[in-house]
């Protein structure tokens, strides 16, 4: 049964061991609460699956496939080619990793399932880091932050290169439907999984998805970090459906970038002749976003 429109029943059971206030546990309760118990997932290693699994425990309520951190997409595709050999068209399948398994380590798996034209959805949650192995940059992470292997130091500002485009990578391969979601709507979130999980065909969804001690929050930081992402367009909420984008929430007024950056410890070196270079890479990739929104920019292949 549903209340206010959220699913009562839990597959993400309490119990876990993720930290207080963390996004992606929040992110995957309601992921499965839109998918429902006719699912199967399949995870990449992280902090999503250790804290989920320590043996003798469980916090899956549903069939649940761990595997490698740079294959859960191939482990999807066998996973629904089994479910066909047995006739099961209405069980549905779903990969799950963080932004290192999906835009680094995962990423010759999650094109090769793409181009093969999987039906599955592919989620990630995305931290901007790996964290569950002491917060190292990936290709995710923003702009100057602060991380392990990107540290703020007097000569470097922290990490120096652009966030991958990975939801444009994965439309390029002709996908019928890539999203951008995050856990301020969790409404939005629901809405995209089910719109995603209806289609024939490899569907994408990455989630805004803030981690604590990596960005050096409070625990109770994570909803205010997420709508700040949201309305100084850090983070555009759209979607990509047959090739033609759509921004599907867009902010009134653009408040600057500094408001986000100021809430959280991995940009406190940030000065404010970097905090403006910062706000004109925002801008730019704002203005490229409504340039393109929507127009048909890529082909449905499949
Ligand atoms: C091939 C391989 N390389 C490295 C690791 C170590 N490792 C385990 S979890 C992890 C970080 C995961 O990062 P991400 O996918 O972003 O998930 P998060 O922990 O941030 O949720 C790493 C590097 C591994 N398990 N396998
Ligand atoms: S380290 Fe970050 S991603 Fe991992 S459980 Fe804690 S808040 Fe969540
Ligand atoms: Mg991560």
């Amino acid at each position: 049964m549903a209340i206010l429109g959220i699913e009562e029943k839990e597959f993400f059971a309490s119990g876990h061991r993720a930290c207080a206030g963390c996004g992606e546990a929040l992110a995957l309760r309601h992921i499965l609460k839109a998918a429902g118990e006719k699912t199967i997932i399949v995870q990449a290693t992280g902090c999503m699956e250790v804290v989920s699994s320590p043996y003798p425990e469980t916090a899956w309520e549903l069939p649940w496939v761990h595997c490698a951190f740079e294959n859960a997409a191939a482990v999807a595709s066998g996973v629904r080619a089994a479910l066909d050999y047995k006739g099961d068209k209405e069980t549905q399948v779903i990969a799950t990793g963080g932004d290192g398994a999906s835009f680094d380590i995962g990423l010759a798996a999650l094109s090769g399932a793409f181009e093969r034209g999987t039906k599955f959805l592919y989620v990630c949650t995305d931290n901007e880091a790996f964290m569950n192995t002491g917060i190292q940059r990936s290709s995710a992470t923003f702009p100057y932050a602060n991380t392990t292997t990107s540290p703020a130091g007097k000569v470097i500002h922290g990490k120096q290169e652009a966030k991958k485009p990975l939801p444009f990578i994965i439309a390029a391969h002709g996908a019928k439907y890539v999203a951008t979601a995050s856990v301020m709507d969790l409404f939005d979130l629901k809405r995209k999984v089910q719109k995603a999980l209806a289609i024939n065909g490899p569907t994408f969804i990455t989630v805004f998805s803030p981690c604590v001690p990596g960005w050096k929050i409070e625990t109770n930081m994570a909803i205010d970090v997420s709508r700040l992402a949201y309305e100084t367009t850090v983070y555009p909420i759209y979607e990509i459906e047959d090739g033609v984008v759509k921004i599907n929430q867009k902010p009134e007024a653009r408040k600057p970038v500094e408001e986000y950056l100021k809430l959280q410890g991995r940009f406190k070196h940030v000065t404010p002749d970097i905090a403006v270079k910062i706000q004109k890479y925002v801008d730019d990739r704002w203005a490229f976003l409504e340039s393109v929104d929507g127009k048909k920019i890529f082909d449905t292949l499949f």
